[in-house]
């Protein structure tokens, strides 16, 4: 794989770390562990794999990302700012009244979001109902899922993985933030999910497990998600919640807690400081 590539899009990923930590501290509220661990897949998916129209939001021919743990939006708009579907400056706007960047994304205040989101355990329903739907029509768009492993001890997530199965959704690609904590704890601890592969593959999907703060492990397995295939596909990325930041990683208490000044500082230059070693 291309060497510039993988270090142009590392650098893009630390873009939008600095710009969660940024938003985050502005709105004094928000979720940077799910966001800051979800930025290298999120830069791999709109940087590189995704097909989609900044300027056309509804171009018939797009990708449709779901995006359904509504809660790391951060990481999501940052994404969308740096691919120009609104102002960088827009950013820290992120949580206030009005405006369009709302705690949990809000499908008719942005354009270029394909569904509303927060209710955690819905997303793979409403991508799974996409996907059909763009199937019935002979239509080639892909559809990308990101859901988090919470999400997986809710049994709607559970119905929606059965229906993909039976409706052979080869246009669906789902992928798991396996970061192992959620609000209160870690998973398998709260509720334990223990091998999701074993538990996808007897539901009839095809799986593929990365560790998701890979570049190349990242664009391998959204690679191997374009081949021709009869079922739909999960992707189950181990990430480090927290990622890039010291004192956030691997520590659910930073799954939804803002950074005061001095943390904001000291995340802000570890990841300047990380980006010097890409440039
Ligand atoms: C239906 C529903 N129940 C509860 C919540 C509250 N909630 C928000 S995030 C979260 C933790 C979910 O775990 P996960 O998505 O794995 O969190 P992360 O890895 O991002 O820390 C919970 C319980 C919610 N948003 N929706
Ligand atoms: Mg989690």
């Amino acid at each position: 794989m291309n060497t510039e590539k993988i270090r142009n899009l590392k650098l893009l990923s630390n873009t939008l770390r600095q710009n969660i930590i940024k938003m985050v501290y502005k709105a004094r509220s928000g979720h940077p562990g799910g966001s800051l661990g979800m930025a290298d897949i999120f830069t791999a998916l709109y940087f590189h794999h995704l097909n989609l129209y900044p300027k056309k939001p509804k171009h018939p021919d797009r990708d449709l990302l779901v995006l359904s743990n509504g809660h790391i939006c951060p990481v999501l708009y940052a994404a969308m700012a740096k691919k120009g579907f609104f102002p960088k400056k827009e950013l820290l706007t992120f949580r206030q009244t009005n405006s369009r960047l709302q705690g949990h994304p809000h499908r008719e205040a942005l354009p270029g979001l394909e569904t509303s989101s927060g209710p955690l355990g819905s997303g793979l329903s409403q991508a799974a109902g996409i996907a059909l739907a763009l199937k019935n029509d002979k239509k080639r768009n892909k559809v990308v899922c990101i859901t988090s492993d919470g999400e997986h001890q809710e049994g709607n997530t559970w119905e929606a993985i059965m229906f993909a199965e039976k409706y052979g959704l080869d246009n669906l690609t789902v992928i798991v933030d396996r970061n192992k904590i959620q609000i209160d704890g870690e998973t398998e601890e709260v509720m334990p999910l223990k091998s999701l592969r074993e538990k996808y593959a007897s539901f009839g999907w095809g799986v593929v497990e990365i560790n998701g703060n890979n570049m190349k492990d990242i664009l391998t397995a959204l690679q191997i998600s374009l081949k021709p295939r009869k079922n739909p596909l999960v992707i189950i990325a181990h990430t480090t919640p927290g990622k890039g930041v010291s004192f956030m990683e691997n520590e659910y208490e930073w799954h939804g807690k803002a950074p005061n000044e001095e943390e904001t500082i000291k995340a802000l230059e570890e990841l300047e400081e990380q980006r010097r070693y890409l440039e």
